[in-house]
This record gives structure tokens, sequence and C-alpha cells, in this order.
């Protein structure tokens, strides 16, 4: 047996060369890719390196020449073919990397476009062992990402007693209020009361004291620091006391400036910031940088039912280090409500693909009551 190496420009190539110095009768070992220095990014052209080798003493008995023939002609067809998909393969990670300014790991690639995380937020995410998945474990890369994402996501239902709900105009900060406070005080039987500083939107107070009256709840209205302060003390014996504020565009800082001024009462506030799950990245970023010249405990996130893709509350989400509260999910009150979770998130990001592998469950649970156990399968 005689075996030899060929190295040439192009398959066809190769197998000329094998042809003309070991004839029709020789067989291919191997062929492989040579990559030029600097790997597929390389400007350089790739090599084929061909492995031939001829045994002259089969040469000479069994099988005609023509048979001979063509076998290596299909095995170099094959080959030529292999050499397609790798190339195709090599131009889709290039391309994917250079979309995500990453080398395009199969994790980044289901970070990326299973979940639709920004590559900022993938960098920040601790890493998982950067291994090619088996044949068939693909499904396993999923769930692996899928977890890293969770444990990195806080959940905390919110501290304390009283709580404000502030954010951007028409968020959902009233409905949201009266959902919980229906929940603490109607299915939970705490004693809970309402104030509003919103006295600033045209029938603001008329829609908050609609609520009051069907929940049979006391809501006092507030101006300024002092009156809030003072309505607080009103209900020193309550278990919950719930304030709503005037949506307030991050854009407009006089009108910003005036409620933090008034929720600054000195008293222990948890406040929620409540943002919409419809709202873009960049504005979600705009509005929290805002709001924070509050002391801001958590966030809820409002309209889930409005949109397929969390992306943009996940982006956000992973590059904060403030826990979610609660999701909401429709305009009933008090139904569309739930404390979040991370199974819950779990949920919202599979959705995104339609993907069922991963059966999550949901559920609301009491405001303000100790935050369960957060699990994830
Ligand atoms: N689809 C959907 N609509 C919601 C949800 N939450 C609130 N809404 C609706 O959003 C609209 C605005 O809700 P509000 O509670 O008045 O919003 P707000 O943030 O208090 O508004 P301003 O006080 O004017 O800033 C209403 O039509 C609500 O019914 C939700 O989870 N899903
Ligand atoms: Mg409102």
């Amino acid at each position: 047996m005689n075996i030899k190496k060929f190295i040439a420009d192009n398959p066809q190539q190769a197998l000329m060369m094998v042809k003309k110095e070991m004839g029709p009768d020789a067989v291919i070992l191997e062929t492989r890719t040579i990559t030029p220095s600097g790997g597929h990014s390389g400007k350089g052209r790739s090599k084929i390196e061909v492995t031939a080798a001829i045994d002259y003493e089969m040469a000479q008995g069994k099988g005609g020449p023509e048979a001979r023939q063509s076998n290596l002609e299909d095995q170099v067809k094959l080959e030529e073919v292999e050499v397609k998909l790798r190339e195709i393969w090599d131009s889709l990670v290039m391309l994917q990397s250079r979309i995500m300014g990453t080398s395009g790991t199969s994790q980044e690639l289901v970070y990326h476009n299973y979940f639709g995380l920004s590559p900022s937020v993938i960098k920040g995410l601790v890493p998982v062992p950067d291994e090619e998945p088996a044949p068939g474990a693909e499904t396993k890369v999923v769930k692996d990402c899928l977890i890293t994402v969770l444990k990195q996501i806080h959940t905390s239902a919110g501290n304390g007693r009283i709580f404000s709900f502030v954010g951007p105009t028409g968020v959902g900060k009233t409905t949201t209020m009266a959902k919980l406070a229906a929940l603490s005080a109607v299915t939970h039987g705490r004693k809970t009361a309402l104030i509003t500083v919103d006295t600033f939107r045209i029938g603001a107070v008329d829609q908050l004291k609609t609520y009051a009256r069907i929940m049979g709840l006391p809501l006092s209205v507030a101006s300024n620091s002092v009156e809030l302060h003072r309505a607080i003390r009103n209900y020193d014996d309550f278990d919950f006391i719930f304030i709503d504020t005037a949506g307030r565009s991050p854009g407009n800082k006089n009108d910003l400036d005036q409620l933090l001024t008034t929720l600054d009462t000195g008293d222990p506030i948890h406040h929620y910031l409540v943002l919409s799950a419809t709202t873009r990245l960049q504005d979600l970023y705009m509005a929290e940088r805002r709001f924070s010249a509050l002391p801001l405990g958590s966030y809820i996130f409002t309209k889930l039912d409005e949109t397929t893709d969390v992306s943009d509350m996940l982006n956000f989400l992973l590059s904060r280090r403030r826990p979610i509260s609660y999701f909401t999910t429709g305009q009933r009150v008090p139904e569309d409500i739930e404390r979040a979770t991370r199974r819950r998130v779990a949920q919202w990001m599979l959705r995104r693909k339609r993907r069922t592998e991963f059966r999550v469950s949901s559920g609301a649970s009491e405001h303000g009551s100790s935050q369960s156990a957060q699990t994830y399968s």
C-alpha cells in the first residue's frame, strides 16, 4: 500500500493530481480543508488536502478499471459537497459574528436568536461552558441558557406596608394599584387604604373614587408632600397603603421634579416603577433614569397580554439589579395580575418562539405575603 498527501486549490485539481501520480486505482482516504492562519475570517484562500492510497496488489486483481475509476470520482464528489457545506456553515458563523459582535458560540446564538438578548447583556451573563453541542443536544443547550438567564432575574413582591406606583403616562399605574388593592382587601381581608396624588389629570380622582367605592376602601387626595404625609399618618393602623401618582413623561423634567418633591415625605414608601412590556428598550432605560431620582424599590411590568416578544423587558431586567414584583396581563380588575416568578419569565421567554418543551405554570398570590421559593423547570 502506498499512501500520499496532495494539496490543491479545489477538489477537481486534487483528483487530477491523484490520478496523474497514482493512477486510476487510487482511493481517497481523507479530505480536509486547510484554513489559512487567522481562522475562517483570515484573508487567504482555503486549500484542500487529499490523502490517497493505492494497493498495487488489489489494483492488479479484482474490479475493472472503470469501476475503480467511478468509485474514486464518487468519493471526490461527496467530498466536494462536504467542502461546500463547510463553507456555507463558516459563512453563517461569520455573518452571525458580525451581527452580534461576538464569536457566535452555540450559547450566544441561543441567547440572541431564541431569547432576543442584546450582545452587551449576553456578555454580562455568567458564562456557561462553551462546547459544541453533540448532535441532538440542542434542546439541552437551550435549557441551560434558559436557566442561566433565569438565575439572573430577581423577583420580590416588595417590602413594607406603604407602596407607591410611579411611571410614564398610561402604563397602567392606577389599574395595577386597583388590582393589588382588591387582592389585598377583598381577597385576603387586609385593612387597605388608597391615596392619590394625581390631582393633575382630569378624571383621575374620579377613576380612583370609583374603584374605592366598589371595593369599600377609604381614599384620600393629597396635592403636596405635607398632605401626603398627613394622609399616611391617618392610616397608621392599616395593613397596606397604596399611593397612586400622576403619569409623568420621562422627558418632562419639571413635572417629574414636582412629583418627586410630593413623594418625599420621609415615610418608608416602597416605590414601584410601573413600565409597559410594549415599551422599547431605550425608552425603558430613559424612564428608569428619570424616575430613579426616587429610591425605587422594584418594577412592575404591565400589558404582557399586548406583546408576544418580551425581549426588551428581558434585556432591561438583565441589565438592572432591582427585582421585578408583578406582571399584569389585561384590563380586568383584579384578575389580570400575577406575582413575578422565574417560572413565569421562562414562559414569556419561550413563548417568543412558541416552544413547548418547557412546561411552566403561573399564579397570582397575595400582595405583601412572604416570598415563596422561586423554582423553575
Ligand atoms: N391590555 C392591557 N391594558 C391595561 C393593562 N393595565 C392597564 N391597562 C389599560 O391601560 C389604560 C391606562 O391605564 P391606567 O391605569 O389609567 O394607566 P395610568 O398609568 O394610571 O395612566 P395615567 O395616570 O394617565 O398616567 C387603561 O385602558 C387600562 O385598562 C394590562 O395589563 N393590559
Ligand atoms: Mg393613573
